[in-house]
């Protein structure tokens, strides 16, 4: 057969593309089978064990600590108290200053004269064995001079109100206001608010939640001299060995920290923990390797929490459903600390309360609260499942008030697709997206018509198991990253990304990323990002991370920043390693570099396709280094580092159809859909997968999960038996899709999905119960929908709560809004707080 030249070059296939492809994860086989190092698993020459003395008590003063039976205790090395390391504990940081005047108490890493939460450390032991160290923690004998507990928020900021911590004089840390008149984003809103037919007003509760990991935090450290080598089951080394240089002194070029494989963390091992500080402390002083492994009940005790805030939240409409302002006010706890980022949590919430909404008035305003229960920080989503879940809460009440239809008015406020992008009320410009497309696929999903017409049928017949459907046409903030705006924000840190690659001789890469996965599948991700860029099988690619020795510049992995930011970064080197490569090709094929094409792993001179040099080839020449050209150094290995302008802001809709049984309050999903705008998808079956985990854990708040404490501050749901973790089989069926606007902020058209299901369904779901029983006279139930709750809202009235506070709110302004004739039910004022 003869072929013409022509038909040569338009007959080659191109190559087949990673990106887009369902890849299997790589990493899987090893994390699935345990076939790899968790930090627990790790066993040193002579090491110790660490096991920690908690506080009993919420709230008291430390009047005598007697570690005497400790210290004699088998297997025993030493016991420390706080006072013991007073001199060189320093405080646990806090890398968030939201105001400039925020108060920020002081936190040792063991309590020296005050404990201000059940759990937090009053001693340490060190034991030859993990059993004789748990076996002195009983031995430790503390006296405890009893203060009042402060739990409840709305009692917290009250005059006269006990205080957590009685120097600071106030239980308020910091008052943030965002105000889009003040800062020219948007008109008056008291005048909104004036002017407005309709104010709707609500006091809904996010609850307090608990990151529930599936590998328990973890840590091991080896001195060797000077020098110290952290294993941590961490979201954040990076970030924590800058933390723990800042905090110990230890210099921080003496320090590594390594992130083994890390089972899950969810924002909850973004974290620098005291027993990280303490581990550290304790192999400095003996000189020896030590570990410690927390139990399941220590981490539902004292790992940080998640969400805890009380949202007042007004809308204000004119009669034809057009949104014309909205007004927050939030209490948020922070528990007895501020945490690396406790205080920006809310904070960084302020920025999504108006959602997909064309809002032409907005003010937002935040206390951040102490109370005497364990601090609170990022947990999936942070500061967004809160705020999305408010407005698409109020979406729904302002439909009911109008008589309108709540997907008509979502319709008549949102931002159209010819409109992006888009600058919001509260100053951010929304990238790309299409609310429409996705509403209208995931009503397809769902079967919408269908379900809509059995509701009906339902309700006219009485039927005991009544129908709703509830929607969240919700949209996000992540990829965080953009430095400058984090910096303006007044964040500790940048949101940066690095990576590096490098080409082996034998034509292998390694690809070294700052980003830190704990179950993300970066590995897989990158492998495909590097294959399409380098034309390499995804087989030669290997991803590295997690060690500050071996990636030493990284940010680390939250805010589904990882793609975005990280990803983009390894895309970014591997562009300088073609444009390295193409030098020493150009001079080995003896061509000019324009002559020169790159297809599929190889350089090829214009026209002779057939022939040329593969990337891996001129790896190997210049590694040989015998023949390559005078102005260039012998390597084609890269480093990047990316910087956004802008953050990413996925989109979508879910649709939850929910059966609720008025008789016994019990709910049922019967069918969830969603279908999630996430731009580019670089591998189907991860966002998949994402999207099934955030629907896990945002259905979980909204029906199963909350951290409960009784009035002396001791956490109820201390255990997996007492806090609700869904298991798969009490979640539905998922009906996915996707819709794909390109982001234009990264080289990708990727927007994040890690945070998109968690931050989404919650409101869906409610929404739902609500639409099922709202004929019956109910108009909010609290979370989570526990068959008690929704029996009592629907026979007792109220939201179900244990307790109905009506009345003033925290900030002294009345509950019920009336404007115009129209009033908000009196139900939305219940709560057991
Ligand atoms: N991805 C993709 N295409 C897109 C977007 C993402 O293929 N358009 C892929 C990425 O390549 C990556 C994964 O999806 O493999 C998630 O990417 P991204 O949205 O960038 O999120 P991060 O990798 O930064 O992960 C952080 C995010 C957060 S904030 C929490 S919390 C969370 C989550 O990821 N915690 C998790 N998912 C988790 N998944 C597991 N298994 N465990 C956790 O603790």
């Amino acid at each position: 057969m003869t072929v013409t030249e022509d038909a040569a070059t338009t007959q080659v296939p191109g190559p087949e593309k990673e990106v887009g492809k369902a890849r299997k994860r790589k990493e899987d086989a090893r994390l699935i089978t345990g076939r790899t190092t968790w930090t627990d698993n790790m066993v040193l020459p002579g090491m110790l064990h660490l096991s920690v003395v908690r506080s009993p008590v919420a709230h008291a003063r430390i009047t005598g600590v007697d570690v005497s039976a400790a210290k004699e205790s088998p297997g025993v090395v030493t016991v420390l108290t706080g006072r013991d390391l007073a001199e060189e504990q320093g405080s646990i940081p806090c890398a968030w200053p939201v105001t400039p005047d925020m108060k920020n108490p002081g936190h040792p890493s063991i309590a020296v004269d005050r404990v201000n939460h059940v759990g937090e450390a009053v001693a340490v032991i060190v034991a030859r064995s993990r059993t004789a160290a748990a076996d002195a923690v009983e031995l430790v004998d503390v006296d405890y001079d009893l203060l009042p507990p402060v739990l409840d928020m709305e009692e917290a900021v009250r005059e006269g109100a006990d205080l957590v911590h009685d120097d600071l004089g106030t239980n308020t840390s910091y008052h943030f206001v965002f105000d889009a008149g003040e800062a020219g984003t948007g008109g008056d809103t008291e005048q909104a608010f004036a002017d407005a037919d309709v104010v709707v007003s609500r006091r809904f509760v996010n609850q307090r939640l608990i990151p529930a990991f599936m590998e328990p935090r973890s840590v091991v450290v080896q001195p060797q001299g000077d020098n110290f080598t952290m294993w941590s089951a961490t979201q954040i080394p990076h970030v924590l060995r800058v933390m723990l240089a800042m905090v110990t002194g230890i210099p921080e070029h003496k320090l590594r920290v390594v992130a083994p494989d890390v089972g899950g963390g969810f924002g909850g091992k973004l974290q620098v923990n005291p027993e990280e500080i303490l581990a550290l402390l304790i192999a400095r002083r003996l000189g020896k390797p030590v570990k410690w492994t927390e139990t399941r009940s220590e981490s539902l005790m004292t790992a940080h929490h998640g969400r805890d805030q009380v949202q007042f939240i007004d809308v204000a409409a004119d009669r034809e459903g057009n949104v014309k302002g909205l007004r927050v006010r939030l209490l948020a706890d922070m528990g007895a600390y501020l945490r690396l980022i406790t205080p920006g949590v809310p904070a960084l919430g302020a920025f999504m309360f108006p959602g997909i909404y064309k809002f032409p008035a907005y003010r937002f305003e935040c206390d951040g609260v102490f109370t005497n229960k364990v601090p609170t920080d990022a947990y999936r989503g942070a500061g967004r499942p809160e705020a999305t879940f408010a407005v698409e809460r109020i979406m729904d009440e302002l439909a009911v008030e109008l008589g309108m239809d709540p997907l008509e008015l979502r319709r008549r406020n949102w931002i159209q697709s010819q409109e992006f992008p888009f600058t919001t009320v509260a100053g951010l410009e929304y990238d790309s997206g299409d609310y429409d497309a996705a509403t209208q696929q995931a009503l397809d999903l769902l079967g919408y018509s269908e379900l809509r017409e059995e509701q009906r049928r339902r309700r006219e017949s009485n039927d005991p198991v009544q129908l709703g459907i509830g929607f969240s046409t919700f949209t996000e903030m992540c990829g965080l990253a953009p430095s400058r705006v984090l910096g303006s924000l007044s964040y500790g840190a940048g949101g940066w990304e690095s990576a590096s690659i490098r080409m082996l001789p034998t034509g292998k890469v390694e690809v070294v990323t700052g980003s830190t996965p704990h179950g993300q599948g970066h590995e897989t991700a990158w492998s495909q990002l590097v294959a399409d860029s380098l034309g390499v099988p995804f087989e030669d690619v290997e991803v590295l991370h997690g060690d500050t020795a071996v990636a030493p510049r990284g940010m680390d992995t939250y805010g589904s920043r990882s793609l975005v930011v990280g990803g983009t970064a390894v895309i970014k080197a591997a562009d300088k390693v073609v444009a390295k490569a193409r030098k020493v090709a150009a001079h080995l094929l003896e061509a000019s570099e324009d002559d020169l094409e790159f297809s599929g792993g190889k350089f090829s001179v214009r026209g002779t396709p057939g022939s040329g040099l593969s990337i891996q080839e001129i790896a190997l020449a210049v590694f040989a280094a015998h023949d390559y050209p005078e102005d260039v150094e012998p390597t084609i290995d890269a480093d990047a580092t990316f910087d956004p302008v802008n953050f990413s802001f996925p989109h979508g809709t879910h649709v939850c159809a929910m059966e609720v049984d008025t008789d016994t309050g019990f709910v049922k999903i019967r069918k969830y859909a969603c279908v999630d705008d996430v731009g580019t998808i670089v591998n189907p079956l991860i966002v998949e997968g994402q999207v099934h985990g955030g629907l896990a854990q945002g259905i979980a708040q909204a029906l199963y999960e909350e951290a409960v404490y009784d009035a002396d501050g001791n956490l109820t749901t201390g255990t997996f038996v007492d806090y609700l973790v869904p298991s798969a089989a009490d979640l539905p069926h998922f009906d996915t899709g996707n819709t794909v606007h390109v982001a234009p902020g990264n080289p990708i058209g990727a927007k994040g999905v890690g945070e998109a299901g968690c931050i989404a369904s919650t409101p869906a779901v409610v929404n739902a119960a609500l639409d099922a029983v709202r004929h019956l006279g109910v108009s909010d139930i609290r979370m989570p929908l526990t068959p008690e709750r929704v029996w009592r809202a629907i026979h007792q009235g109220g939201d179900g709560g244990d307790r109905a506070t009506a009345g003033s709110n925290a900030y002294g302004g009345a509950q019920t809004e009336t404007t115009a004739g129209v009033s908000t039910p009196q139900s939305a004022l219940g709560g057991d707080r």
